[in-house]
């Protein structure tokens, strides 16, 4: 369904949230609204294929309905992985749910409703936030992390893709208007665009790439960088230390 929940004047703009409206549209607003989307769930897939280990836990982190999850489901080559998405929004997870149940696969998965700063990791090889920790306090971001190194094996990736803000004025309002573009380009109104923007001041909040490579490292990964970007969209890959 067409993403047209801010297309007419909204009068009291309040703070953006994942409520039973945005999960109607969710698909078309995430693909009209994050440059490189889909770019980035096919490499997720590719990189749950070299990553993956037998036995291990594979986790989505607000999977929202679950496009990251299927990707990995499909891509896994080991059967005795267990995937774990997790979401706070409750129609998201019951969406989520519903979804997934109509592919088939020997891959057992898991929805959970809950906080991922409340979620236990353990035993994971692959572990994914796409889009999520914009959405975690910044004051917050750090444990998180640091929790998701300590559950990971060694030789584990997380892949964690953010909206990204730049020191350099410049190149921030450059980044920031080309964003603007591709929504324009997408088919979003100046209104549409205003009005989305507003309700998310206060919920996203996005980190430099140096700050998000410095936390990574406090967490402890010993391999960080960023793997893709598109104007103000990325994605960055950490890997746990093999050991070997
Ligand atoms: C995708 N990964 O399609 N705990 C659990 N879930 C949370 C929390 C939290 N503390 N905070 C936010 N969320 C998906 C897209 S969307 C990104 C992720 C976006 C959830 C929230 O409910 C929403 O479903 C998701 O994180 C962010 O690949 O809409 O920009």
């Amino acid at each position: 369904m067409k993403d047209q929940l801010y297309a007419a004047p909204i009068a009291q703009l309040g703070d953006f949230c994942f409520d039973e409206n945005v999960v109607e549209v969710f698909p078309d607003m995430i693909q009209r609204s994050v440059p490189g989307y889909s770019n980035i769930l096919s490499a997720i897939g590719m990189m749950t294929a070299r990553y993956a280990q037998p036995g291990s836990k594979l986790y989505d982190l607000g999977c929202s309905l679950g496009a990251a999850t299927q990707i990995m489901r499909r891509n896994t080559p080991h059967s005795d992985c267990l995937i774990i998405g997790v979401d706070n929004s409750a129609p998201m997870v019951e969406r989520c749910k519903q979804h997934l149940a109509t592919f088939k696969s020997d891959i057992p998965v898991e929805i959970r409703q809950g906080d991922i700063q409340d979620t236990d990791i353990e035993n994971a090889s692959v572990v994914v936030l796409n889009f999520t920790l914009q959405f975690i306090e910044p004051v917050d971001r750090l444990a998180l992390l640091t929790k998701i190194y300590q559950g990971m094996r060694p030789g584990g990736v997380l892949i964690l893709s953010e909206k990204f803000r730049f020191e350099d004025n410049e190149v921030n309002d450059l980044l920031v208007e080309l964003h603007l573009d591709f929504k324009r380009a997408n088919g979003y109104s100046e209104l549409e665009i205003s009005q989305k923007r507003t309700m998310l001041e206060n919920v996203l909040r996005a980190d430099t790439i140096p700050s998000h490579k410095e936390r990574l490292q406090q967490a402890g990964f010993e391999h960080i960088d960023v793997w893709f970007q598109c104007f103000n969209f990325g994605s960055i890959v950490a890997i746990k230390d093999s050991g070997v």
